[in-house]
């Protein structure tokens, strides 16, 4: 795959470090990196070109005129023509025309954007304050996160020269689905679906076999990034998760990697899941407290309730914060927590609550932890015929 930058072919030195810099400034490097980029960039770049040329040429028109047509001392000041037939037909003719083509050529860059063809690879997109849920069509989401501006957001996989569409729904309020590399962008809504695609275009990265890890192509170029486009409260700048784009080999090992986490101990998975689910964003594990109350220390403590109740942290009072958050909410704490029914597997849950288990102050509780997460592994590999 080529190099950024390689695209400009034989140029000399000086021009091809000069066109680097250009596609640089506007888009991060990542030119024509899917099918729409070159219609896209197409119409940007007209209208920026005629608004650029108008703009100086207003400017040069302004500043000349007011300059000839000064007040001189003892000249008098020129009648004004009331009438210029062409003059006029000129002013109204050359804008009609520039604008016409700025609509034609958007109109004919867009249309193509807002169907998806029908062989498309399907992957659902759920948004939430602040996090991206993204699921495949054999049930696998996302486990690599990667630490993007402040927080960790889910790392996920697209293949390359193959249409993919996003169903994307939200769980609270409006977001944006923004992968400014593809030139795709689309708003997502708490009460209907919304769809785009993309066709990504550049390998981004590749399976490294002895290493066992996903590496860049370009060690320079760490692949695409999914940002949230419409904001969305405190966190809505760090609603960020990073693509990568794989032949079509590498496409189907990474999503059967990803489906396949019962060879991940418990503990593990718990910990990995609150990344990868977007619990970071509220819950710390430290015991500095965000959105949500952290995670430390809370297993087998009694949780105080906004309406006077509480209940003792284990297994079954995390499953009900996970499917009905709504039900209790902790003292000094507001119901800000999106439910994750029907997101979760049951040892999904279960991974959760072992993960907040070995947050827990007392030793023991650690150790049954990492024990109970060994047996359960023990027991899955037993029990395979
Ligand atoms: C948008 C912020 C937000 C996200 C994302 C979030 N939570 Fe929460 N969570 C909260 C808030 C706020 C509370 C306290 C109010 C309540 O009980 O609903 C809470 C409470 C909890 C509690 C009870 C904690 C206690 O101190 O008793 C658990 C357990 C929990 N969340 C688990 C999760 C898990 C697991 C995830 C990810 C799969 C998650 N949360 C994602 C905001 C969030
Ligand atoms: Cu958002």
């Amino acid at each position: 795959m080529p190099t950024p930058g390689a695209h400009h072919g034989p140029a000399s030195m000086p021009l091809t470090l000069a066109l680097d810099w250009w596609d640089k400034l506007w888009f991060n490097g990542h030119v024509d990196s899917s099918t729409f980029s070159a219609s896209s960039d197409g119409v940007f770049f007209y209208i920026f070109w005629t608004s650029t040329a108008f703009f100086v040429l207003l400017m040069a028109l302004m500043f000349w005129w007011a300059w000839k047509y000064r007040r001189i001392p003892g000249v008098a000041p020129e009648a004004s023509v009331s009438h210029n037939t062409i003059l006029e037909l000129t002013w109204s003719i050359i804008p009609t025309i520039l604008f016409a083509i700025m609509f034609i050529w958007g109109l004919v860059a867009y249309l193509p954007m807002k169907i998806a063809p029908a062989d498309s690879e399907v992957i659902s997109v759920t948004a939430k304050k602040w996090a991206w849920s993204i699921v495949y069509d054999n049930g696998a989401s996302p486990l690599q996160t990667e630490k993007l501006a402040d927080m960790d957001g889910p790392v996920f996989a697209l293949p390359v020269d193959r249409p993919t569409k996003f169903i994307m729904s939200s769980q609270d309020v409006i977001h944006s689905m923004y992968l400014p590399a593809f030139r795709a962008k689309r708003d997502v809504f708490p009460n209907f679906y919304t769809g785009q695609w993309v066709q990504p275009t550049k390998i981004s990265h590749r399976w490294n076999e002895t290493e066992k890890v996903w590496e860049p192509v370009n060690p320079l170029d760490k692949g695409y990034y999914l940002t949230c486009a419409e904001y969305c409260g405190d966190q809505h700048s760090q609603m960020m998760g990073r693509i990568m784009v794989l032949a079509e080999p590498d496409y189907q090992l990474w999503k059967s990697q990803q489906a396949d986490t019962g060879g991940i101990p418990l503990t593990e998975l718990g910990e990995k899941l609150h990344k990868s689910k977007g619990c970071v964003a509220c819950h710390s594990v430290d015991g500095s407290s965000g959105t949500g109350p952290s995670w430390k220390g809370i297993w087998g403590q009694s949780r105080k309730f906004k309406d006077g109740g509480s209940a003792v942290a284990d297994e079954n009072y995390i499953r009900e914060s996970m499917l009905e958050p709504g039900k209790h909410i902790v003292d000094g704490y507001s119901n800000q927590m999106p439910t994750f029914q029907g997101q979760v597997t049951d040892r999904e849950i279960l991974a959760v609550a072992t993960y907040i288990k070995t947050l827990s102050d007392n030793e023991a509780d650690k150790e049954a932890a990492k024990a109970a997460a060994a047996e359960e592994l023990k027991q899955k590999t037993e029990a395979k015929p």
